[in-house]
Parts: structure tokens; sequence; C-alpha cells
């Protein structure tokens, strides 16, 4: 697609979203995460508009299990971000959407003292049926938030372990959000997150927990040491902060753009945004296959005739499979 093909609409509202319109950019992204067809060459379009060939932004995601303060912790380290004169976006797991029922939550996600910033824009997202909450939509939402001006793309996960590996090659830095005394589910999924993430935010330092945060971060620290980092140089540091009290978020700032001042001045940076554009093309790929399968409906028949057979007389499932895609003529 060249951009002559493309609607003037789709042009005037990226138009929109590259004043800085923020209504525009979540009129923007809520197009690109339509998962109808009719919507296709709409989000083709927006994505031939945004530059996606330069670094302009810094991608963070933040993961951790359930409850340890990621939302907290965002909304604190946006405003600090935002005080050293940068632009920031947040990308919100939407809890309304999972299964723990996050009313409750709803301002944690809302991130109130952000959201009534100007140079903030907040997208609290839905993640159903997603691994971990990264939908499949949230590079084309990243590419756009970059469009926009926004230099700092923050992405919020929940870790349930697989998603930070979801996550990792969609971000240049993944950053670890944990508490004292998360228990033994943390323990087992401990190492292979470990080799993942480039920082680790020990949470809830304050009260009576500083000194057991404090004893947690040092534990963690000893076990990341033996890992290779990804970036060569890098020691991949785990502070204790506290979100609520504020402590240790400036660190942690100072801390990320130091890891991006590294990542520009060796090139590496952009070796890494070569490989981000490979993997979403294999997902693009993948994505696009199931949307274009479910939109042919000879194939959708066929299916659902060869599931009924699977289910009801015992068809061999791996032939049924075989059958239903060597049938396609490509
Ligand atoms: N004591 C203390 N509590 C905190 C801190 N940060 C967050 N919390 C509390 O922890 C709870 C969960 O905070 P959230 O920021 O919603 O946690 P989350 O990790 O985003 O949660 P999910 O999105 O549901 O996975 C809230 O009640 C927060 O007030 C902190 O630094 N200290
Ligand atoms: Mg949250």
């Amino acid at each position: 697609m060249t951009p002559s093909d493309i609607e003037p609409e789709i042009r005037s509202l990226f138009e929109k979203v590259k004043e800085g319109d923020r209504s525009a950019l979540a009129r923007s992204i809520t197009l690109v995460e339509s998962r109808l067809m009719s919507d296709y060459s709409s989000r083709v379009a927006l994505l031939t508009l945004s530059d996606m060939t330069t670094a302009s932004a810094f991608r963070i995601a933040v993961t951790g299990m359930p409850g340890t303060g990621k939302s907290t912790l965002i909304e604190k380290l946006g405003l600090s971000f935002i005080a050293r004169g940068h632009r920031v976006a947040v990308l919100a797991v939407d809890p309304s959407s999972t299964s723990s029922g996050g009313s409750i939550l709803g301002d944690k996600t809302r991130m109130t003292d952000l959201s009534r910033i100007e140079s903030a824009f907040i997208r609290p997202s839905p993640n159903v049926g997603i691994l971990g909450g990264v939908t499949e939509v949230t590079r084309e939402s990243m590419a756009l938030c970059e469009a926009a001006g926004y230099d700092i793309v923050i992405v919020e996960t929940v870790g349930i372990g697989q998603a930070e590996i979801a996550v990792r090659d969609m971000v240049d830095f993944v950053l670890l959000v944990t508490i004292a005394g998360a228990g033994d589910d943390l323990q087992g999924i401990k190492r292979g997150i470990m080799e993942t993430v480039d920082a680790i935010a020990v949470n809830k330092s304050d009260g009576e927990n500083v000194g057991e945060t404090r004893r947690v971060a040092l534990e963690l620290h000893s076990t990341i040491d033996l890992l290779h980092p990804r970036i060569d140089g890098w020691k991949r540091p785990v502070a204790p902060v506290s979100a609520i009290e504020e402590s240790g978020v400036d660190a942690l700032r100072d801390m990320i753009l130091e890891y991006f001042s590294i990542c520009d001045e060796s090139g590496a940076l952009e070796q890494v945004r070569r490989e981000q554009r490979a993997a979403w093309f294999d997902d693009a790929l993948d994505a696009y296959l199931r949307l274009y399968l479910a939109n042919t409906s000879s194939f959708s028949k066929r299916r659902d005739d060869l599931a009924g057979k699977v289910k009801d007389d015992g068809l061999n499932p791996l032939e049924a499979a075989m059958s239903l895609i060597d049938g396609l003529s490509l």
C-alpha cells in the first residue's frame, strides 16, 4: 500500500494523531484492535503512515504477578519521566475484562494523576483470551503512540510466566515487578523469567516490609547476576522501591534511561528494532491467516464438518487438520 492508496478519512485521522490529538489516537487504537476483516485495510493504512523504520521511542514492558503494584508503579514512573521532559503513553491491561474482576482496581488502571497530564496518554486495553495480557495488537498500538510523539511507551502485562516471553520481542526493556513473599509460584518460574528481564523492582518496600524487601532484592540480585544480560555490559539492577511512597522511582527512571543511552550509543537499539519487525511479521502472518480463514465461508464450513467428525465419529484430529489445510489451493 502506498500513501496515495489510503482513504482520506484514515489519512485525516492519522494527521490528527500526528498533531497529538489524544482522542484521534484512541480511535486509531480502537481500529487496530478491531478483529473485523472490513477494518484490516484501515489497520494496514495506519501502519503504512506510521514510520516504523526508526527507533523513535523507548518501549518498556512492566510485568509481574497480579497485585504486585505494576499499575501504581507505572503511574509514578510515568510522572517521573514526564518531569524529565518525556511524553509517556501507557498501554495498560484493563482488569475489568479479566476473571479477577477488576472493578475495584479500576482507579489504578485509569492512573488518575497521570491521565490528567497533557503529555501522557493512557489506554486500558482488553486482554480477553490473550496470554498474559499481551494482545497481538500491542505492537500496532505502540507504533501509533510513537507516531503521536510519545517517546516512552510503557506496556503493562500480567505476568504468569509466559507473558514475559511473549512481550520480550515487542519491547526494548522488560521491568519485572515483584514483592517480598510473592511465594513459591514465583520461585518456580524465576529462572525462566529472569532470563528475559532487564531489571527487577521489588515493590512495596515501605513500612515494616522494608527489611524483607531488601533481603529479597539481594537474593534476586545474586541469582540474576549469574545469567547473561541481553545487552553486553548491562548489569541488571534489582531495586527495592515503593510506588506508594515514591521511593526509588526516580532512580528506576534514571536506570532505564541509562540503559537506553547505552543501547543508543552501541547501535543495539537499531538491531533490536530489526528483530522486533521480524517477529512482528511472524505474528502478523499468523493473525492474518486466522482472520482470512475465519472469513472464508467454504473453509469455515469444511472445518466445522471435520470438527464434528473428530468429536462424534472418532476421526483422527491430525488427519482432519491435514486434509483441511492440504485441501487449500495455495
Ligand atoms: N504498601 C504498598 N502497596 C502498594 C504499593 N504499590 C501498589 N500497592 C497496592 O497494591 C495493590 C495492587 O496495586 P496495582 O498497582 O493495582 O497492582 P497491579 O500489579 O497493577 O495489579 P494487576 O493489574 O491486577 O495485576 C493496590 O492496593 C495498591 O495500592 C506500594 O509501593 N506499597
Ligand atoms: Mg494493574
